[in-house]
């Protein structure tokens, strides 16, 4: 045990993501809070994850769902108070649970105090918290830039005569991270939770924080297509993954360090060339880069194998791997990959080496729900209709029991339930040990058993067409995990005793034969001790 206590907390254990609309209403406003987290933290402890990131619950417009904040510093009305805060955080920690929560550096809400006084006057105090440029020549936006949401990264300001900067939404103004007083401002934000104890914060698009000082236009996508989101017509060159986001990282990092063992998570949608910079020189920047490597990937063998063997060898020596399956932005994925190869998901999501990051649901086997046009709530989805690019679908209630509204609010939810919410939920899966449920608490149990699945070293095997397989080894354990893809039985030639399948029913041997077969999209774990 002793050599374990090298590993901190966020390398052993398991992040599972809490979207906060979404999790569980205490109050019939259709809408999660924080109330409801806190009632539903045993379930967390039964399941058997580590810590809980919660996506943005700071008083906010909510024109992008909380990711648009008018208050860094306290938490939006329709999620409760500072005060169910300070509870829900105690509890946790009495239930021995971290807690991590978002930080949104890169943009405000247009009703943050700073951007009403910022757009007051070219002459206001505030005015360069904000990015502003005159017009081109022809009266037009400055550049080239695009929202993601849509059109025109720029926003024309009558009343000042100068456009301003949003990378999403015209209502969430891009801050100007290269004034010392947005990063002082900033900075506080963090000690201010910090010192309210949080565990750590997961930061909201990182790689967008700081812009090219000399607006360069973007340069062409020559891979865009009809069909594509239209923000990817151009590259982000001059928009994302500047050279002076490592060091404004890097102070987050100082900050974040005068406090004992908390953790600082980032979102950076790059490659792999590119994300490694974000761990920080000698490790001064992110604990944990998110890797959405998954999430994107044609769900083969050969695929999955080929993105661990160059993540393994482009992570900087020390530095810690991360997995992530799904989150509030993308398909869920029993809907990417159906509802069988989800379970093989979650045996690869939790044997893989590096920590994981569970989405709310996925665990149930929830699936994206159609929303009919007039329940639509994404704003993406509103500016840019038909790409099927809408977020709602991954967004919808958390399914606790078969009861009306799947338990998840006695009022109306502000989205509509899964069709199969009778079958799927925490309540008939928890006494179903068949269910995915089962199989996730099964995996997470094993894993914290055996720190080999946990911190072990990392060894890929070839053991054949549609296998992907990997050994985990950790002081005398060893364990061999093997991936089915294909959706036929596969033969594998090893051998080992089965301390897990993910097969439904499957009647365990109790050993494996070189040959023994597989079953379609059938994940094992087989024990060397
Ligand atoms: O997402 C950042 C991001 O990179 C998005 O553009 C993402 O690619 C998109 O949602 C499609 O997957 C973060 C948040 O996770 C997202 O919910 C917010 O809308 C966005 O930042 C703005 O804060
Ligand atoms: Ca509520």
């Amino acid at each position: 045990m002793s050599e374990l206590s090298v590993f901190k907390w966020w390398q052993r254990g398991v992040v599972y993501q809490v979207y906060p609309w979404s999790f569980m209403d205490s109050n019939g406003d259709g809408i999660g809070d924080l109330q409801g987290i806190r009632a539903r933290l045993e379930y967390f402890t039964w399941l058997g994850i580590d810590a809980i990131w919660i996506s943005p619950i700071f008083p906010s417009p909510m024109a992008d769902f909380g990711y648009d904040i008018s208050d860094y510093c306290n938490i939006d009305a329709r999620f409760g108070t500072l005060a169910d805060f300070d509870a829900l955080l105690a509890d946790a920690h009495r239930l021995g649970l971290k807690l991590i929560l978002d930080y949104v550096p890169n943009h405000t809400s247009d009703r943050h105090p700073w951007f009403l006084a910022a757009r007051s006057s070219r002459d206001d105090a505030y005015r360069d918290y904000y990015i502003w440029h005159d017009p081109a020549p022809d009266g037009g936006p400055p550049n080239n830039w695009l929202s993601e949401f849509g059109g025109s990264a720029w926003e024309w300001e009558p009343a000042t005569g100068q456009y301003y900067y949003h990378a999403y939404l015209r209502q969430q103004p891009d801050l100007n991270y290269r004034n010392p007083r947005v990063r002082d401002a900033l900075l506080q934000v963090l000690e201010f939770w910090l010192e309210r104890g949080v565990d750590g914060f997961r930061i909201d698009t990182i790689h967008h924080l700081i812009k090219d000082d000399q607006f360069r236009d973007n340069p062409p996508n020559p891979d865009w297509r009809e069909g594509m989101p239209p923000h990817r017509r151009v590259l982000r060159s001059y928009t994302t993954d500047r050279p002076e986001v490592h060091a404004a990282i890097a102070d987050m990092r100082a900050v974040v360090d005068q406090y004992p063992d908390r953790v600082l998570i980032g979102e950076a949608w790059l490659p792999f060339d590119r994300l490694m910079a974000y761990y920080g020189s000698d490790l001064s920047g992110l604990h944990l880069p998110f890797n959405f490597q998954l999430i994107n990937a044609r769900w083969e063998a050969a695929v999955i194998a080929a993105i661990a063997r160059e993540y393994e060898a482009s992570l900087p020596p020390g530095a810690w791997p991360n997995w992530v399956l799904g989150n509030h932005d993308r398909s869920r994925i029993a809907s990417r990959v159906g509802n069988a190869a989800a379970r093989l998901a979650a045996v690869l999501l939790l044997t893989s080496r590096g920590t994981p990051t569970l989405y709310y649901g996925d665990e149930l086997g929830m699936r994206d729900v159609a929303i009919a046009p007039e329940r639509v709530r994404d704003p993406w989805e509103k500016n840019v209709p038909g790409l099927g690019l809408g977020r709602d679908p991954e967004r919808t209630p958390m399914q606790w029991s078969p009861a009306t509204n799947a338990g998840f609010t006695r009022g109306s939810p502000w989205l509509p339930l899964a069709d199969d919410y009778e079958r799927t939920n925490v309540e008939v899966e928890q006494d179903d040990p068949n269910s995915i449920l089962s199989l996730y608490r099964a995996l997470l149990a094993l894993r914290r058993r055996e720190p080999a699945l946990a911190v072990g070293d990392y060894r890929a095997l070839e053991l054949g067409p549609d296998i992907y397989a990997f050994e985990r080894r950790h002081g005398d354990a060893r364990f061999t995990v093997v991936l089915n893809f294909a959706r036929e039985s596969r033969p594998v030639s090893t051998t080992g005793r089965v301390v897990l399948s993910s097969a439904v029913a499957r009647e365990l041997p109790s050993s494996m034969t070189p040959s023994s077969p597989l079953l379609p999209h059938e994940g094992v774990i087989l024990s060397h001790a």
